[in-house]
């Protein structure tokens, strides 16, 4: 039986001329040519740790080439790679270190302390540190392993990455992703986007979600192009090398920044062949004003940390603004009632889906799994959409209660439980209204109990240690009451519409 495992896909596309750039990143370059030895010694290291098939290793590090490499050992020990947002508070990297019960744990310099605290509670073997440079003690334990020059066998469906998405409880479930999962999505998009020699990816998301890690990396990886590695977005790096780069993948606050900045003209696109935009809705009017600046219509496509890609505007054809296009190849769509009945075309139903990028299930939660699927295997994503005549999708609400602030997702039950438990209060709503820069305004409402003279200061002091920054809100108000409706239900709409303009 051939060897699923996703790094001998990667592996049988390095280029063979020995000069050729993977990363290009601050601290120098990492050449495909090293990739192979060096994942073989960060999996030597691995082994020497005990890590094996299937255990899991969380990784909660700055963006650096090295970090990208110890993804790629864990690939080939068929380690399971758990990558945590850098803004998860050491509360929240708690929870997963319980939840996913890991071998090892690789954390910047400075979290080492906390960490090493939670994993003597949680018996968790190792703690190890990477720092934005590459260096650490991982790096040092790297340098006198010994190599292992073996890449693990792996079935379709061995999981390869656990990533974690919070959800309508407030819990985070932590979805499965398998080696196939990732390769056929990888083989898709890479084949989509009409992926050709010479290009080069400019890179400026972060690596510890589907976006960064599995989308912009992987059709790099498959196709040997060369990835400008940013340590994260900022305008005058992206300004600076446009004009060297092919493709560049971004959440819509990307392009929205770049709107705003005078200097970006159109020559600093002339050498560009695609900009992709997702993770979040991109307004028709970021999507007009783009293309009148740069002479480019940025192609919109639309995913799930549990399915990765699932719709993309076409390469060839008609880019339309506010569509996510059509399902991609080997993916089923359809737009559903509430029982997962298909409903006309043009309707708003749920969308579903099937297909080979559909994640295994949700990690010790097989209840949560059976709860997201239909008898014949359909996914339910929770997206409200529609579907034309031509199968041309539309995401035109969410049927879960979800913000999404700059491409990143707050499950508003998690900030709520969390403002909650703070004394003086009595409840809390959480809602997204339109922000300029982010998308969505995270916004709180919230009621005191009665005497309570808890202030906006107050609870923003205490979500500080509770939850990562990107979730806090981003403006507070406090009423007397919610608003509900007769069944006792808190009426988001009506607080959403009643605070519509304030970041405006
Ligand atoms: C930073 N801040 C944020 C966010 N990012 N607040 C709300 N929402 C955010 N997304 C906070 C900072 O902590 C800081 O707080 C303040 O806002 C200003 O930070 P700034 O420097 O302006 O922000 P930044 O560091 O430039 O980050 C903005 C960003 C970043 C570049 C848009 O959030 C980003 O890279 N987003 C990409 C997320 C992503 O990759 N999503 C893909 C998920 P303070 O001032 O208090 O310090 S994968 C997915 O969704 C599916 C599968 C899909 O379809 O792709
Ligand atoms: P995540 O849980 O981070 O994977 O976020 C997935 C969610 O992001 C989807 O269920 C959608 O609600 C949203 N999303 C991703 N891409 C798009 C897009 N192009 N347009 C609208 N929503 C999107």
């Amino acid at each position: 039986m051939s060897n699923s495992n996703i790094y001998e896909l990667f592996y049988s596309k390095f280029p063979s001329d020995p000069e050729a750039v993977f990363l290009e990143h601050e601290q120098g370059s990492l050449l495909y040519s090293q990739i192979e030895n060096e994942t073989g010694k960060l999996a030597g290291l691995l082994k020497q740790l005990g890590v094996k098939k299937g255990d899991r290793v969380i990784v909660q590090v700055d963006k650096s080439a090295e970090a990208v490499l110890l993804y790629l050992a864990c690939l080939r020990v068929a380690a399971i790679f758990i990558p945590l947002n850098t803004a998860y508070t050491a509360e929240e990297v708690k929870y997963f270190m319980g939840d996913a019960n890991p071998h090892l744990i690789v954390c910047r310099p400075q979290d080492y302390e906390t960490i090493v605290k939670n994993a003597k509670e949680l018996n968790v073997p190792h703690v190890m540190t990477l720092d934005e440079q590459g260096c650490g003690s991982l790096a040092d334990a790297k340098a006198s392993a010994p190599i292992n020059t073996n890449t693990e066998h792996c079935s379709v469906s061995d999981t390869a990455c656990i990533l974690y998405t919070s959800g309508t409880t407030g819990r985070p479930k932590g979805a499965m992703l398998s080696h196939d999962n990732l390769s056929s999505n990888a083989k898709v998009l890479h084949s989509y986007w009409h992926w050709e020699a010479g290009d080069v990816l400019l890179h400026a998301l972060p690596i510890f979600h589907v976006h960064g890690l599995f989308v912009a990396l992987h059709c790099a990886l498959l196709n040997g192009s060369k990835v400008i590695f940013l340590s994260k977005f900022s305008l005058p790096a992206i300004k600076e090398n446009l004009p060297r780069s092919t493709v560049m993948m971004g959440v819509p606050t990307f392009y929205v920044r770049l709107l705003e900045d005078p200097e970006f003209t159109t020559d600093m696109c002339n050498n560009m062949r695609l900009f992709i935009a997702g993770s979040a809705p991109l307004l028709a009017e970021t999507f007009k004003a783009f293309e009148n600046v740069s002479g480019h219509k940025i192609l919109e496509r639309y995913g799930m940390t549990e399915a990765g890609m699932i719709t993309s505007n076409p390469y060839d054809g008609d880019r339309i603004p506010s569509t996510v296009g059509f399902p991609l190849p080997e993916v089923s769509a359809r737009v559903a009632d509430d029982k997962g009945n298909e409903i006309e075309r043009g309707e708003v139903g749920i969308l579903e889906i099937k297909g080979p990028n559909v994640f295994q299930g949700y990690w010790c939660m097989p209840e949560k799994t059976a709860e997201e699927f239909r008898d014949d295997g359909f996914f339910i994503t929770g997206d409200m959409a529609t579907m034309d005549q031509e199968g041309r999708i539309s995401i035109v609400g969410r049927a879960k209660d979800l913000v999404i602030s700059g491409g990143y997702n707050v499950y508003p039950k998690e900030v709520e439980n969390a403002i909650d438990e703070i004394d003086g209060v009595k409840e809390s709503a959480i809602i997204g209204v339109p922000h300029p820069d982010f998308g969505e305004g995270v916004t709180a409402i919230i009621i005191k109990e009665s005497h309570s003279d808890i202030t906006e200061e107050n609870v923003m002091s205490y979500l500080k240690e509770k939850i990562a920054r990107f979730k806090q809100p981003n403006k507070i108000f406090f009423l007397d009451e919610l608003p509900r409706n007769t069944m006792g239900k808190i009426q988001k709409k009506a607080l959403r519409d009643t605070y519509r303009d304030i970041y405006q």
